[in-house]
């Protein structure tokens, strides 16, 4: 008897444990340091959801959005400026706006979260960056592939995509880039850089203004010559003298010895 006694307790028990885990997940979200004005800076009905930038379960982790969040260098002094900043962005690849996705409650670091109700928006990826030095035209002594996906619901127009030299365009600016959607293209800057090691950012800005993620690429226009086929000219140059040089020597030597 004591038993079911016991038992019927247990189902009050059970319907309390929900709120308290809400509770004690809400006070880690608090007392982890940093955490708490970061998720309070999120408006809308994630507001203080640290889950929106890590993990579930894993506060010392972060999802793509935290990572995108934190690479914004004044997030610590302007969480909420931090959070305007990528909003144009799509953190996790799922097709929707990190901005779409929070005004519609669905979470931005979470591929498998998605907002009903609105339209996919071009989602521009950089799938694969090289260089072809055995391409190489006069006057353009590097040529840079960029190949750019779209893989959003809509065809992407106007993009402006930059390649980005300490701050400044190392190469003309390609503009009214159009990518349609489920499909690639590979655009090319034309260059003739110094010699020297270059490491540029390549930029996509999307016809509304906003910026898409950058790839990063370092070349070597030393490395690139090294690929024409001059050092191939040289050797048969040198082979040809080689070989001539041996011949006079031969017939100097059978000559001499015509004379004894
Ligand atoms: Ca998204
Ligand atoms: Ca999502």
């Amino acid at each position: 008897m004591k038993e079911s006694k016991n038992f019927k307790i247990g189902p009050f028990k059970a319907s309390l444990l929900i709120p308290i885990f809400i509770l004690l997940f809400s006070a880690i979200c608090l007392i982890t340091s940093g955490y708490s004005s970061y998720a309070g800076s999120i408006e809308g009905d994630l507001n203080g959801d640290c889950n929106v930038c890590h993990p579930p379960g894993d506060l010392a982790g972060l999802n793509p959005y935290g990572i995108d969040f934190e690479a914004e260098t004044n997030h610590a002094a302007d969480a909420a400026g931090a959070v305007a900043a990528i909003g144009g962005i799509d953190s996790d690849g799922d097709g929707y706006l990190n901005r779409h996705e929070l005004e519609n409650a669905s979470n931005p670091g979470d591929v498998n979260d998605i907002p009903t109700g609105i339209p996919k928006v071009p989602h521009l990826d950089i799938i694969d960056v090289y260089t072809s030095p055995e391409n190489a035209e006069a006057g353009h002594r590097v040529l840079i592939y960029v190949r750019i996906a779209n893989n959003g619901d809509a065809n992407a127009e106007g993009v402006v995509v930059q390649l980005i030299e300490n701050g400044e365009n190392a190469a003309e600016p390609l503009t009214g880039v159009s990518i349609e959607k489920a499909s690639n293209q590979t655009v090319i800057f034309r260059m003739e850089p110094e010699e020297g090691i270059h490491n540029y950012n390549i930029e996509i800005t999307y016809s509304d203004g906003s910026a898409s993620k950058i790839a990063y690429l370092s070349v070597s226009p030393e490395h690139d010559t090294e690929l024409l086929p001059f050092p191939g000219t040289i050797t048969i140059l040198l082979l040809i003298f080689t070989l001539t040089g041996l011949v006079r020597y031969g017939l100097k030597r059978t000559g001499g010895n015509r004379h004894e």
